[in-house]
């Protein structure tokens, strides 16, 4: 079976490698000594977390990602052409590519084989000297010796130079040397390994839609590499999807795009090297009024762009306007902004860097600056040059800029009006919100209190010098159903908006933000995580720097009260409140109280557990994955009740980590 798949791998690959330039390096460039060495394993099982993000199902499939993204290092290099994920019974996962298989030779400094070497020493890889694109040296690159750590067995199978090799780990330690066990015309790696339960507590089971959105979306950005996904844990039911897209990026954008109407045929495409560093950019315009423009670095997904998005932004408003202005479709005293070039916008841009440097709270942003120029000037020329061959495409893309242009001045027109209508307006704040008498946002907080009587005691309770108190009396509107024009309908939202000082859509500025802490803070109930769920849901949507900026934050009511005589303790989780029981005397009954609401605590109790700086502890609110967030909020705010209330059951208590 293994056999016959190498074969068939390896069939694919010469015929490829036949009809491609690609040259071939020198055997001896990437010898077994260029493997570069570092500490060892058992750090990886002590803080899993550091290595992998989290124990739960993110990093559980990170583990996959992580092999993947090697075979595709391999594809990258031009070795390869076909990689093959397999789900097996018990959750194992196997991965087969049709590369030259890791080299086996011993290894100077070590005295290791050096395939020994990338499976047990920490940071090892073959060393591309920056002539090449790593994927597995990017956002989480932590490479094959921290899988191998966090398994309770791996196996790998080289072919190569003729000779079949293998070696199996159990939780990371080799069970024997690196053995030859046959012969073989084929190369290529294969690697299988089931994750350790006991640092995957939460479940070891791998979701068949994660691996194969992520595996599509590979397959995407690497064009003509072949990936295929294959579920064989259920007998019954076995699945198996094959991806192969030799129009790269362009079949990504037409595939966002297929329920879509597009306002012209041929996808914009463009690309270029400048400086060794290789931008792609694929887009088209439909009907639709959002803008969905997603940006990758070494195949890592960038949710915050970076500089490459931002040079690619730059050259779409600029080329446009002289482009309308020099068609005279654009009036003189018009001018495009950015929102207007990007309506109905779905783009695709990729880019790769021999040292890409991450930035932004989640490291979810590409921070170096002669990306941006690069970017810029790719987009300009090629979008130029696509204008000038297609002058009725043209002619309908800065129509649709113009309208929505247009739009843009008769919305802010109404919004305008309507603001100066409101009612709130009139009121001033004063009526809701406690504001805080220190004026530098970086010192100020404000608290969004779930109803009256909780919002009274914060009001008491609170440091009335940084600590702003907003109780929401009313519905928090579901955003995920309105537009913009609805959600400032809804007062709970004005208010809000109009207490952050921020403004919204274009009028959005980060630099008038009042608070630079935002704490959402509910009852510990179903009732509480449904409005945080929505209070997160108008964040991400509407004001989504501030999350993305880190200002969003949960605070964390404690669960339990245990007193005895004068001493008195809170207990945030259940295991907490064990240890303050045990640590009583023996025959001390001390009494508990179990909070049910924010409002059972007085004043000094909710000071003291929850807003004082020097006992709380808040959960920042990140965004690592904008793609999942979207799935999730869409799930929890569509018309599915069922998963919706699944998952509200499963948040409503505490979380660890508000990832969202
Ligand atoms: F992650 C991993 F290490 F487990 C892994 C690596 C998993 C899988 C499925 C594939 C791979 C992998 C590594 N495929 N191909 C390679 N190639 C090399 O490591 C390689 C091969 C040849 C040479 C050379 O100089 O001849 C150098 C390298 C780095």
């Amino acid at each position: 079976m293994a056999e016959e798949k190498f074969e068939e791998l390896q069939q694919q690959f010469d015929k490829n490698q036949a009809d491609s330039s690609v040259t071939q390096h020198d055997e001896d460039e990437y010898g077994a000594s260029s493997i570069t060495l570092l500490e060892g394993l058992e750090a990886v099982r002590k803080r899993p977390g550091m290595y992998i993000g989290s124990t739960g199902p993110r990093g559980l499939h990170h583990l996959v990602w992580e092999i993947v993204d090697n075979a595709i290092d391999e594809a990258l290099a031009g070795f390869c052409t076909h990689i093959e994920v397999e789900i097996l019974p018990g959750n194992e996962i196997c991965v087969t590519d049709n590369g030259r298989g890791i080299p086996v030779g011993i290894h100077k400094k070590t005295g290791k084989s050096a395939l020994e070497a990338v499976y047990t020493v920490l940071h090892a890889g073959g060393k591309f000297d920056g002539k090449s694109y790593k994927v597995s040296g990017g956002l989480h690159g932590v490479g094959a010796s921290v899988v191998n750590a966090l398994s309770e067995h791996l196996r790998v199978e080289v072919h190569r130079d003729g000779k079949k090799y293998e070696q199996e780990y159990v939780r990371g330690k080799p069970q024997y040397l690196v053995r030859e066990i046959g012969e073989t015309q084929n190369h290529g790696t294969k690697v299988r390994f089931k994750p350790d339960a006991l640092i995957f507590e939460e479940t070891q089971t791998f979701d068949w839609e994660t691996l194969r959105t992520r595996l599509q979306q590979s397959a995407f950005l690497n064009r003509g590499l072949k990936i295929s996904l294959a579920d064989h844990r259920d007998p019954d039911k076995p699945r198996e999807v094959t991806y192969c897209y030799e129009g790269g990026i362009r079949e990504y954008v037409q595939y966002l795009n297929k329920s879509k109407t597009p306002i012209h045929l041929p996808i914009i495409y463009c690309s270029g090297s400048i400086d060794n560093i290789e931008v792609e950019i694929a887009m088209q315009y439909t009907e639709d009024y959002n803008s969905n423009v997603h940006s990758f670095i070494n195949n890592i997904f960038t949710p915050e762009g970076g500089t490459h998005e931002e040079g690619f932004k730059l050259a779409l408003t600029r080329v446009l306007n002289n482009y309308g202005k020099s068609a005279n479709i654009l009036r003189k005293e018009e001018a495009f902004n950015g929102d207007d070039v990007r309506e109905g916008l779905t783009a695709i841009i990729a880019c790769r860097h021999p040292n890409p440097q991450f930035e932004g709270q989640t490291k979810a942003k590409l921070g170096n600056t002669e990306v941006r120029r690069i970017a810029s000037q790719i987009l300009s020329e090629g979008l130029d040059t696509f204008l000038k061959e297609h002058p009725t495409d043209a002619k309908n893309i800065v129509e649709k800029s113009i309208l929505a242009s247009r739009a843009r001045l008769a919305a802010k027109k109404a919004r305008e009006a309507t603001r100066r209508k409101s009612p709130l307006e009139a009121l001033g704040m004063a009526a809701k919100l406690s504001d805080c008498r220190v004026k530098d946002p970086s010192l100020a907080e404000i608290y969004l209190v779930e109803g009256e009587s909780a919002g009274g005691s914060a009001r008491q309770g609170r440091d009335s010098y940084f600590q702003a108190i907003l109780p929401l009396r009313g519905k928090v509107l579901n955003v995920e159903k309105a537009r913009l024009d609805r959600a400032l309908g809804n007062k709970e939202i004005i208010t809000m908006i109009q207490a952050f000082g921020t403004g919204i859509s274009e009028e959005f500025n980060i630099n008038n933000l009042r608070y630079h802490k935002i704490i959402i803070m509910t009852d510990a109930d179903v009732d509480g995580a449904h409005i945080r769920t929505l209070l997160l849901t108008f964040f991400y949507r509407f004001l989504k720097p501030l999350i993305t900026g880190g200002y969003i934050y949960v605070a964390q009511p404690p669960l339990y009260k245990v007193s005895y005589g004068k001493r008195v303790e809170y207990a945030y989780t259940d295991e907490e409140q064990q240890k303050i029981l045990d640590s009583f005397p023996k025959g001390a009954r001390p009494a508990i109280q179990r909070y049910k609401g924010l409002g059972e605590m007085n004043p000094e109790q909710l000071w003291e557990t929850t807003m004082d700086p020097k006992a709380r502890t808040l959960l920042q609110v990140s965004l690592s994955d904008a793609i999942e967030a979207d799935a999730t909020f869409s799930m929890l705010m569509g018309d599915d009740v069922e998963p919706r209330r699944e998952f509200i059951e499963e948040n409503a208590v505490y979380v660890e980590n508000l990832d969202i």
